[in-house]
């Protein structure tokens, strides 16, 4: 393992005022993406809208590192150009997913594990000769009566240093996340117990599994009240909350925490985001790894049609940019004015 070159890809990854953008949806989620504009999700509609998004001009210094599906990483821009080569040229690191989903954790009713750790070694190996730089994987975690089990949240801890490991080992940057979901009626007290429990269990699983801290970046959800809790909260108080539960658990040599936006509006997942920088300076870089949070409003310009690409490319290109400026702390709500995408 060289420490030093895994530390250069997390450091550019998150270089001042770039995040990432996570456009590694499954064949399950893209199709459910492309249901909700009406397009049927085949892999030339995969690959047409995957490009309009690696080929945005400008979108290279807002974006650091962009999270693809298998399929993605075998695919190529109009021109022919392999969608790494084509990230790289822009200074953009490709990455690549590399779980196979949350499956059912056995004697565990409501509780996930996520799978792929089988022949994940050859894998990765295959992904690095491919281009990928960093690899992503997801565990899921649910908030309801009596869960999550320390069960569930070990074995997922435990999977996690598994897969970063064998990550760090291959020379590629894991990205470690562990996603305590937004779904239920739950307080954000609560959000914060859970996640501090996953936290704790997650770090201690990284270090006994020999996981080097300054070579990873952290993947989480912010510190946030279920969606149906009928007290929902500032975004100055999921700030604290979340900076708060960082401070316990995160050891200050991880380089950096970039969030996932889990269903959050995107100017919520912004302000967020610039609420915690606001009030910095923190151990570690605050930023994104926003999926729906980044193309909400570009898929939805784009629905499909091909006279609609420069559209859906300005409805991005605003998105990532506004989210630069959360990762600096210097976002404000009416810069949303300042580029309305057509
Ligand atoms: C982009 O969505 C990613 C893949 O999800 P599936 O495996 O379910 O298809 C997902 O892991 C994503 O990276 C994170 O959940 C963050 O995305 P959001 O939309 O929550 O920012």
């Amino acid at each position: 393992m060289d420490v030093q070159e895994l530390e250069k890809i997390t450091q550019s990854i998150v270089a001042d005022g770039k995040g990432i953008l996570a456009a590694d949806e499954s064949d399950g989620t893209i199709k459910k993406r492309f249901d909700s504009i009406g397009v049927e999700s085949n892999e030339e509609a995969r690959r047409a809208y995957r490009d309009l998004l690696f080929t945005t001009e400008g979108a290279e210094e807002y974006i650091g590192g962009v999270i693809l599906f298998d399929e993605t990483l075998r695919q190529s821009s109009s021109d022919g150009t392999p969608f790494p080569k084509l990230l790289e040229s822009k200074g953009i690191v490709p990455g690549i997913k590399v779980d196979k989903g949350a499956k059912a954790l056995a004697l565990a009713d409501g509780e996930t594990t996520t799978e792929g750790l089988d022949g994940l070694r050859e894998r990765l190996n295959e992904y690095g000769d491919l281009g990928a730089r960093f690899a992503k994987w997801r565990a899921v975690i649910t908030i309801g009566k009596d869960i999550p089990s320390e069960y569930c949240i070990w074995t997922n801890a435990h999977a996690l240093a598994r897969y970063a490991a064998l990550c760090q080992e291959a020379g590629i940057v894991p990205i470690v996340e562990p996603e305590v979901l937004m779904d239920g009626d739950h307080t954000i007290e609560r959000s914060f117990e859970i996640t501090s429990r996953v936290l704790h269990a997650v770090f201690i699983e990284l270090r006994d599994q020999r996981v080097h801290p300054e070579g990873i970046l952290l993947k989480p959800n912010m510190v946030l009240p279920g969606y149906g809790c009928p007290q929902q909260a500032s975004d100055e108080e999921i700030a604290h909350q979340t900076v708060r539960c960082f401070r316990r658990h995160v050891p200050a040599a991880v380089p950096g925490v970039v969030f996932l936006s889990g269903g959050q509006s995107e100017e919520q997942a912004t302000g967020r985001l610039n609420a915690m920088n606001a009030i910095g300076p923190h151990p570690w870089k605050l930023s994104f790894s926003y999926g729906r949070a980044l193309q909400a409003a570009a898929l939805k310009a784009w629905s499909g049609k091909e006279e609609n690409i420069e559209a859906a490319q300005r409805a991005y290109y605003h998105r990532a940019k506004m989210n630069s400026a959360a990762q600096t702390g210097t976002y404000a709500p009416d810069m949303e004015r300042e580029a309305v995408p057509a």
